[in-house]
């Protein structure tokens, strides 16, 4: 018998897409929570799974994968499922739209997120800067959506479920109106969740009691560059 998919995960943008996928597939799976806010990312026996210290992570087999995209990328491969269109120019769009959102997507909004909430005030070109290529990416994908379905066309894939995992926060991370500037991928994520996977993955978090409060250890687990001269 197989055994089931060790899953490092926290309730956040990233593991997000990874719980997607195994519900969606119904591959078993152990969830492993590693509470980034109390700084288990950093522990030695995590790092040893992913040396990035990040979540999400998987072990699958007794094989260590780390990053959002690899993983998707290897359990799509493995159960041959939410791959799209298996075509050299039909692989060709889902690499080129799974990288856009790991590469685009995920970075600029993280940092936009980070320099609207959390850095010190004062800090306007990095705002502006982050905020900008932020929203660029958004209207890209916004625009994109306006004439398919899906992110690549009638199949919905692991492309849609990578770019799910941050369309949950969009509002806080890029504004209350957000979903009114992005209409099309607001209809994208209001669909995905209403998927059965989608439901069941919005009750992982109350498995565990991890912490809410954002304080000096949090700050000191999430933001290990701390301040300037410090
Ligand atoms: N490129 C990575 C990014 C992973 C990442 O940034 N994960 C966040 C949660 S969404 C995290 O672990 N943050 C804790 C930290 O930065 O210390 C991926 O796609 O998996």
């Amino acid at each position: 018998m197989q055994q089931p998919v060790d899953f490092y995960y926290h309730p956040t943008p990233n593991p997000s897409k990874v719980a997607l996928f195994l519900e969606e597939t119904g591959i078993a799976y152990r969830l492993v929570p590693v509470d980034v806010h109390k700084g288990e990312q950093h522990l030695a026996s995590f790092k040893a799974i992913n040396p990035n210290g990040k979540v999400p992570a998987i072990v699958d087999e007794g094989i260590a994968i780390f990053d959002s995209s690899a993983i998707l990328l290897h359990l799509a491969h493995k159960t041959g499922d939410f791959l799209g269109d298996r075509s050299a120019a039909g692989q060709a769009q889902l690499l080129s739209w799974l990288m856009f959102i790991a590469s685009g997507i995920g970075p600029f909004t993280g940092q936009a997120v980070h320099f609207t909430h959390y850095a010190p005030a004062g800090q306007a070109y990095a705002l502006h800067r982050y905020r900008f290529e932020a929203e660029r990416h958004w209207a890209i994908i916004d625009e994109h959506l306006a004439t398919r379905p899906y992110m690549l066309g009638d199949d919905y894939s692991i492309v849609d479920m990578a770019l799910w995992g941050w369309c949950r926060g969009l509002a806080y991370l890029m504004g209350e109106d957000a979903w009114t500037r992005f209409p099309n991928v607001a209809r994208l994520y209001q669909q995905i969740n209403a998927r059965p996977a989608a439901l069941r993955v919005a009750e992982l978090p109350a498995r565990f009691a991890f912490k809410q409060e954002t304080d000096e250890q949090t700050r000191a687990s999430l933001f290990a560059h701390g301040l300037p001269g410090q």
